[in-house]
């Protein structure tokens, strides 16, 4: 510690802090233009000068590190001069439209010229002139407004690492700008809005679909409802509606936002919300009161139940609710109407994690969080498009490898992440456990596994040895396509290094196979020692918002609350004691089985809450069949693809408009908080779901999402230690079994959850969709960077519907060739379960012999992905591998 004299106040501070640190430390404010923390100094501004004894002159005190016993003034009259000069010069070319300009209230410009009394500038200045860039579909670049801070351009290269955006010319005519001046619409920028949440003055301003000025807003801060990176976020709200929505710093996201958490919230006060309850009756949905409806619910449970055993009632719980909501909605199916079958879209996500990473590592989830890959020698990114589907994660990969890591990406796809790797792997769909076993068979054939590491961490690796024996990288080229060579690079760069990261997501889960993908992850952390510290691990992405805490909420047939087994005798003991029920003890039924289960008629009931299965589950015909035919209740903000097929729709109140919890990929458990008030009689799920649990005789009288969250303390160890007061201001991650624990961030830290590590020795095997002789391509499916999942969220967005309107399929140059289809043409794709119809785009991209489908759009991929054959361990369908028969049509078919 040193200590320094800032206004005459004496201030410690750590060796190396900067002057202003120090003083914003001791809360004392020096105005910033140019500086952002996450930056590297450029001191381009200098309008926080101040002023140092004995020092020659001025100095930035962004840039200038405090040292013991420096006396320090911020406000001396020499720094005030200095400021007025700075703010007198900027002036000179900026245009006096504050009674205009959108900015004002937020412009650090305007502020400092009122603080230092600056009404215009004494300079007679050529104002700028540029044409303003409206080409965003979501922003606007003005720059006759642009100060020359540099912030938007560092923002972009070096924090969102995208590299849309560079200065252009020099001297006067010096301005922001594209490279070749193509336009921010031809650019590569992927419409973050990063730059303009730091932009200090009105050159970068959202596109704005009604007027508001900044001191009407309020803001809250709240967890965004997308993705499970869980970007903290200010909302603000002008009367009831969210205007815009800023980034906020927080531990998950470091204040970046990707271009969904930034600009596609329109869908919360949209006109097409669900506003009130429907009833169908003779076959039309109709309005209903709440009474009514969930009079209607709660009979049909009841009489279900009593003819058909309460094993013919499934209910879907939802990763977009909160942990509150998920909690409620297992003690409904459990304790209310005393069923297991309750499951969720972790099904068909990271089930095979949750069942591979537990048998091997005695815990399904993320070991390291996502900052914390800045701090790997070597990342391993394998099935995870991570700049598009978790586009914050993607930054800090860029971060780490700008910074010196080294980059290896597996996938089928040249994804983004691919043209910077230092290997990229061009992998066939569904052979990733052939990748594994052969870069194990060169560790050990190489002698690079970590020997120490094994002995007093692990268990069973003789097994691991004979399963790896023959798997050759010459084999694996065979298998994968990548070739032996690479193959052998890869393995060593992975082993070669002190903290290797393993990344992996839906290219390894989404397989019939996937348990095994999963586990031979496992084996090669394992066999490495690269568990349990830092810039190392096995890191699965979770996929929604709260798709981690839906899983710790016992949203899962075989495990209550915190992972804690149905069948064991502490786990019923336990519950009986908080709930006052006895409690199912036998695994109820998957998301995969459950709906299946219908069509054949042994389920009769299905309650669907925050789901949208007929376009996101496997064979929509077949999905079609089960929804139909059972007494189906849908739980949603919207009414969609699933809730035009109900007998009863619940409208829910969206994230914004309700308290609670997420928990997002890093297990980091985070405040959500309501913004606005839900439209109509739309409802927070945890109230419908408490009505229901009252209805059904488990009474409950929690006042708010709180109560429930103090109950799930009490019944899940790993979240004992997290209250709402705790999390305030930062969340925490689980296990963090006490109020005096600090969270863990790293797992398996000294020693294994499970104990030691177990070796699973798995083998290869082809899918069972490849070599059928009508179907001899095959698609894959996945996601793409503007919309999420079944689009009832995104596509109430103009911006995201304008960039990505309409369905397509990719398809490799040689195979468009070969079958004469171009670009833009209309393809059938047809497998055993349908055909769709829809626009190729060819890109090499791909392979010659592997179509991509976004699975976002109706009618569109699970027409004819298969929902029959799924993995042994976990159920999970095989998304990521379709045997199909691509052809040019001319029409739009049926
Ligand atoms: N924009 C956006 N972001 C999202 C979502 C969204 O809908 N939209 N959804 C969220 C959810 S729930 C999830 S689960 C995540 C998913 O995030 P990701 O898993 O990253 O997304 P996907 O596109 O499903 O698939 C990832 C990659 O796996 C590759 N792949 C396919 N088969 C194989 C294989 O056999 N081996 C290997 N190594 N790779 C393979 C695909 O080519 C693809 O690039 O995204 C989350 N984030
Ligand atoms: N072919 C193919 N299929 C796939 C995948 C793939 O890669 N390929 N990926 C799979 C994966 S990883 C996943 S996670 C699933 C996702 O599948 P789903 O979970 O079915 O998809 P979403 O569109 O996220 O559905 C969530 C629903 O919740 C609603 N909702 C949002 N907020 C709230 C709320 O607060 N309360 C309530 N009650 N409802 C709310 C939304 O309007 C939406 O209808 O899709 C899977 N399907
Ligand atoms: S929106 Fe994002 S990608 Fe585009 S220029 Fe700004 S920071 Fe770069
Ligand atoms: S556009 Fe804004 S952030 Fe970028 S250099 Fe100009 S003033 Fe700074
Ligand atoms: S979608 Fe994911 S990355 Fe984008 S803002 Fe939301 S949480 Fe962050
Ligand atoms: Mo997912």
């Amino acid at each position: 510690m040193i200590e320094c004299t800032i206004n005459g106040q004496v201030v410690q501070t750590k060796e190396g802090q900067t002057i202003y640190e120090a003083a914003t430390s001791a809360g004392i404010k020096i105005p910033t233009l140019c500086y952002d923390e996450r930056l590297k100094p450029h001191g381009s501004c200098r309008i926080c000068v101040v002023e140092v004894a004995g020092a020659r002159s001025l100095m930035a005190s962004c840039s200038t590190p405090a040292a013991n016993g420096m006396v320090i003034q911020t406000e001396s009259e020499a720094v005030v001069t200095a400021r007025k000069e700075i703010l007198d010069l900027i002036l000179a070319n900026h245009p006096l439209d504050c009674l205009t300009c959108e900015k004002a209230g937020r412009c650090t410009l305007q502020d400092l010229c009122f603080q230092y009394d600056i009404e215009e500038s004494s300079f007679d200045g050529k104002r700028k002139n540029y044409d303003k860039d409206t080409s965003n579909e979501f922003y606007v670049a003005d720059q006759s407004k642009c100060i020359l801070c540099g912030k938007c351009v560092y923002v972009c290269s070096q924090v969102q690492s995208t590299e849309a955006i560079c200065f252009i010319d020099r001297g006067f005519e010096t301005h922001v700008g594209t490279p070749f001046e193509m336009g921010l619409s031809e650019s590569t920028c992927v419409s973050c809005g990063n730059c303009i949440s730091v932009c200090p003055v009105g050159a970068l301003l959202p596109k704005r679909k009604e007027k508001y000025r900044y001191w009407e807003t309020r803001e809250v801060k709240t967890t965004c409802a997308y993705c499970g990176v869980g970007c903290q976020m200010k909302l603000l709200v002008k009367e009831n509606k969210v205007v815009e929505i800023l980034p906020d710093k927080g531990a998950a996201n470091e204040g970046l936002l990707c271009v969904k958490g930034r600009f596609a919230h329109d869908f919360i006060g949209h006109p097409d919300r669900l506003t009130t309850p429907l009833i169908r009756r003779n076959g039309t949905l109709e309005p209903a009161s709440w009474e009514e409806a969930l009079n209607l619910v709660t009979e049909k449970i009841q009489t279900i139940r009593q003819e058909h055993g309460a094993d013919a009632i499934a209910g879907f719980s939802s990763a977009r609710v909160t942990n509150e909501e998920n909690y409620l909605m297992n003690k409904l199916m459990r304790g209310a109407i005393g069923t297991n079958n309750i499951d969720h879209c972790a099904r068909l996500c990271h089930a095979s994690t949750v069942a591979g990473l537990a048998t091997t590592l005695g815990s399904g989830a993320m070991t390291n969080p996502m900052a914390d890959v800045k701090n790997a020698e070597v990342i391993f990114i394998t099935g995870s498009n991570t700049t598009e589907a978790h586009p914050v994660m993607g930054a800090y990969v860029r971060q780490a490898r700008k910074a010196g890591s080294k980059l290896i990406v597996a996938d089928p796809r040249e994804i983004e992440l691919a043209e910077e790797a230092d290997l990229f792997l061009k992998i066939r769909p569904g052979s990733s456990v052939a990748l594994s076993n052969a870069m194990i068979h060169v560790i050990l054939q190489e002698k690079l596994e970590n020997k120490t590491f094994i002995e007093e961490h692990t268990e069973d690796v003789d097994q691991l040895i004979a399963a790896v024996a023959e798997c050759t990288p010459e084999w694996a080229e065979t298998v994968t396509g990548v070739p032996a060579e690479t193959i052998r690079q890869a393995a060593r760069m992975y082993a070669d290094s002190h903290a290797s990261s393993i990344i992996y997501s839906m290219g390894i889960t989404q397989h019939v196979n996937g348990t095994e993908n999963v586990m031979s992850l496992s084996n090669l952390a394992l066999v490495t020692g690269n568990l349990g510290k830092p810039g190392a691990g096995v890191n699965p992405l979770r996929g929604q918002n709260n798709v981690q805490g839906a899983c710790d909420m016992g949203a899962l047939p075989n495990v209550m609350p915190a992972y804690q087994p149905v069948n064991s005798p502490e786990t019923i003991a336990r519950f009986k004691e908080a709930w006052g029920v006895a409690l199912p003890q036998s695994p109820g039924l998957t998301v995969t089985q459950a709906i299946p289960a219908a069509a054949e008629g042994s389920v009769k009931m299905l309650y669907v809450m925050g789901e949208n299965p007929m376009i996101s589950d496997p064979d929509t015909h077949h999905v079609k069949e089960g929804l139909e035919k059972a007494f189906l209740v849908v739980q949603d903000i919207f009414l969609t693809e699933t809730g035009q097929l109900a007998d009863v729709v619940l409208p829910a109140a969206v994230f914004a408009e309700k308290e609670g919890t997420f928990t997002n990929t890093e297990r980091r458990v985070q405040r959500v908080r309501q913004a606005v008030m839900a439209p109509g009689e739309a409802r927070p799920d945890w109230w419908i779901l408490m009505q229901l649990l009252n209805r059904l005789g488990l009474e409950s009288s929690y006042k708010g999402p709180k109560d429930i969250f103090e109950e799930i303390r009490r019944v899940a160890p790993s979240y004992a230690g997290i209250s709402y007061d705790r999390i305030e201001e930062e969340g925490l991650c689980w296990p963090c079994p006490a109020e005096s624990h600090g969270g863990t961030p790293i797992l398996h830290v000294g020693k294994i959850a499970r104990g030691a590590g177990l070796f699973k020795p798995v083998q290869w095997q082809p899918s069972p969709e490849l070599g059928q002789e009508a179907y001899p391509d095959i698609m894959t499916t996945g996601r793409i960077l503007y919309h999420f999942h079944t689009r009832t969220m995104t596509a109430k967005s103009p911006g995201i519907e304008a960039i990505a309107p309409e369905n397509y399929v990719e398809i490799h140059p040689e195979m468009a060739s070969a079958k004469g289809i171009q670009e833009g043409d209309l393809v059938a794709i047809a497998s055993p379960r349908g055909e769709i119809r829809v626009k190729a785009r060819i890109t090499d991209r791909v392979d010659a012999q592997v179509v991509f489908v976004p699975f976002h759009w109706s009618e569109g991929a699970n027409v004819l992905t298969n929902g029959e054959v799924l993995d042994p361990y976990c159920k999970i369908p095989g998304f990521k591998v379709t045997g199909v028969n691509v052809e040019k049509t001319g029409d739009l078919g049926a």
